[in-house]
């Protein structure tokens, strides 16, 4: 499969070459999303998030019905906490915080139903899902030696939150030489006017660190591939 997708994006039409590109989607977590979970005991609007589930949804069927490669990320902990910076843990001086037990077992950390995909997006077998202790997906993982060995060259990135772990993993990837496509959205953030920032700074200065479109023009562009 060598033909390329030429995609309407901005700052600039993205050229998709979907035998280098992978989808990452980013920690469509039940404690982010669901009502009950720990972003909802914080007092975030879950609803600003849950609006990107049925469009990750469609775009999944449709990159999985290409037979191309998705990767899945989740923020969390090791169980003895011992990869959790003590920053972290304190951050915001809340009486819950990382580690803690919280409205679906303990928050953040690796095993619990907290922690875990929303059933929506679940990861089929075979695709990777990457347990990253940050932000970004690249820190502290092996995200890049993954893609490297699939000779992963551009990512579709989606998620949450826009402006906290797709920024950060957008810039990380950006640094690495990958070229990235962020989907409107299929990307959240509990604060609108941080999502549209968010946006605005990935395809600023032509594209500084990487594409902005909407996931009908790739579904379409995926369908056309047939
Ligand atoms: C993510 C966060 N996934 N906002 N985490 O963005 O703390």
């Amino acid at each position: 499969m060598s033909k390329t997708i030429d995609l309407a994006a901005e700052p600039y039409a993205f050229a998709l070459s979907p035998e280098h590109c992978a989808l990452l989607i980013i920690d469509m977590q039940r404690d982010f999303l669901e009502p009950g979970g720990f972003g909802e005991m914080l007092g975030n609007d879950v609803s600003q998030l849950r609006r990107t589930i049925e469009p990750n949804r469609r775009l999944l069927a449709a990159w999985r019905a290409a037979g191309l490669t998705a990767l899945h990320t989740r923020e969390g902990h090791r169980p003895d906490l011992s990869d959790l910076p003590p920053a972290k843990k304190i951050r915001g001086k809340s009486t819950t915080t990382i580690g803690d037990a919280g409205p679906m077992g303990r928050i953040l950390v690796r095993g619990e139903a907290g922690h875990d995909i929303i059933p929506e997006l679940y990861p089929a077998p075979g695709e990777p899902v990457i347990d990253k202790p940050g932000k970004g997906a690249f820190h502290a993982t092996d995200l890049h030696s993954i893609l490297q060995h699939r000779d992963v060259k551009q990512l579709v990135v989606t998620g949450v939150t826009t402006e906290v772990c797709v920024n950060t993993t957008v810039r990380e990837a950006n640094d690495r030489g990958y070229d990235c496509l962020v989907l409107e959205d299929c990307v959240g953030s509990y604060f609108p006017e941080f999502h549209a920032m968010g946006l605005k700074m990935i395809k600023a200065q032509g594209g500084i660190f990487g594409w902005v479109a909407h996931s009908d023009a790739l579904i379409k562009g995926l369908a056309a591939l047939k």
